[in-house]
């Protein structure tokens, strides 16, 4: 695609325009790597680029992680007809299928027509849920075209480590009735969220009880700032606590996106980078390549810097390590 060509699909930004760049930025094969760096090189030079607030969503299974973030973006969406939002859904890989294990329930409801919005169901090819480096990948590339993308994770452990490196605020969903709470303390999840959602909150009763429970809970966990973290009560049957919620993710785009300080977020995005890449490395070259990016090379941040880009990092990484092993 030429330099025109993207421009236009920025004009127009139709979705199966964004569908055919996010493949490509799927794509976790050396050949495609040209390719994204050009298409980022692109986007960054592009005036109607967006700042990406990268909003990370996990919970339990069955919490109404999918159907809560309809009525977020449906609401958002509403509230600023400038705004544009993804949602980007990761799934555990079946170690059996090989395919998204709990892909089919995965829907987000959003008015099919409405062109401001973007859906993607991903499997994340681990078993602890974690993040993949294709999941990265198209996030780079979603953060030019989206002012607010949600990452929608399940959380079973290796997932909530990853999106707090991933996100730049992180939602955890609960409800009432399984007893969560507790779970989530003994697992030290608590540390990670910057907002906490009880939902399924219809159910009155459980849902004071856990409240409660989850109050006492935050404060044993983080006696220092369980005071920031902010609980909601919502229910996507009954429209309960929606817009209070809706209207907490609006001042977070509003304190972390394109009006924002542009050194820090440029900050929060090398962090990013740097994390991923050394997953990366650790992925694809085994413990002695990542041993040889911190000691050979002078740790991920330093040689994305050296080398200009993610894209190019990658392909420079391995001329150096074969190099080195010679
Ligand atoms: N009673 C009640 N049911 C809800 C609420 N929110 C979602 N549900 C239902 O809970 C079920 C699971 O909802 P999902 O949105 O798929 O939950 P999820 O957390 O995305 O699930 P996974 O992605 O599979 O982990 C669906 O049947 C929803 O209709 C709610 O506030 N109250
Ligand atoms: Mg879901």
């Amino acid at each position: 695609m030429s330099a025109t060509n993207t421009a236009n699909l920025l004009e127009k930004l139709n979705r199966l325009g964004v569908a055919t760049l996010v493949s490509e930025f799927e794509d976790q094969r050396p050949s495609a790597r040209e390719r994204r760096a050009q298409v980022l090189e692109e986007l960054l030079a592009a005036a109607q680029r967006r700042r990406g607030v990268f909003i990370g969503i996990t919970g339990t299974p069955g919490a109404g992680k999918s159907t809560l973030l309809g009525e977020l973006a449906r609401r958002l969406l509403a509230g600023d007809p400038e705004l544009r939002v993804a949602v980007l859904a990761v799934d555990p890989s079946s170690h059996i299928s090989g395919g998204a294990l709990l892909g089919d329930r995965t829907r987000v409801r959003v008015d099919s027509s409405e062109q401001r919005f973007y859906f993607r169901s991903q499997a994340s090819q681990t078993q602890l849920g974690g993040l993949s480096p294709a999941t990265f990948d198209v996030c780079r590339l979603l953060q030019h075209l989206y002012d607010c993308i949600f990452v929608e994770t399940v959380g079973v452990g290796q997932s909530e480590v990853d999106i707090r490196f991933l996100a730049d605020r992180v939602c955890l969903v609960m409800t009432p009735l399984g007893g969560d709470e507790v779970q989530f303390l003994k697992a030290g999840v608590m540390e990670i969220p910057d907002t906490v959602v009880l939902n399924k909150s219809d159910a009155k009763q459980a849902a004071r009880k856990a409240y409660h429970a989850l109050k006492a809970s935050l404060q044993l966990a983080r006696p220092f700032d369980s005071e920031n973290v902010q609980i909601f009560r919502t229910s996507c049957t009954s429209g309960e606590g929606l817009d209070e919620l809706a209207q907490h993710v609006a001042q977070q785009l509003a304190a972390l996106g394109a009006g924002s300080d542009l050194q820090e977020a440029a900050q929060r995005t090398r962090d990013r980078e740097a994390y991923f890449y050394r997953c990366w490395v650790e992925r694809e070259w085994g413990r002695r390549g990542a041993r040889f990016l911190e000691d050979g090379l002078g740790g991920a941040a330093r040689f994305l810097e050296e080398s200009k880009g993610y894209d190019q990092a990658q392909t420079a990484f391995g001329e150096r390590f074969v190099a080195a092993l010679r």
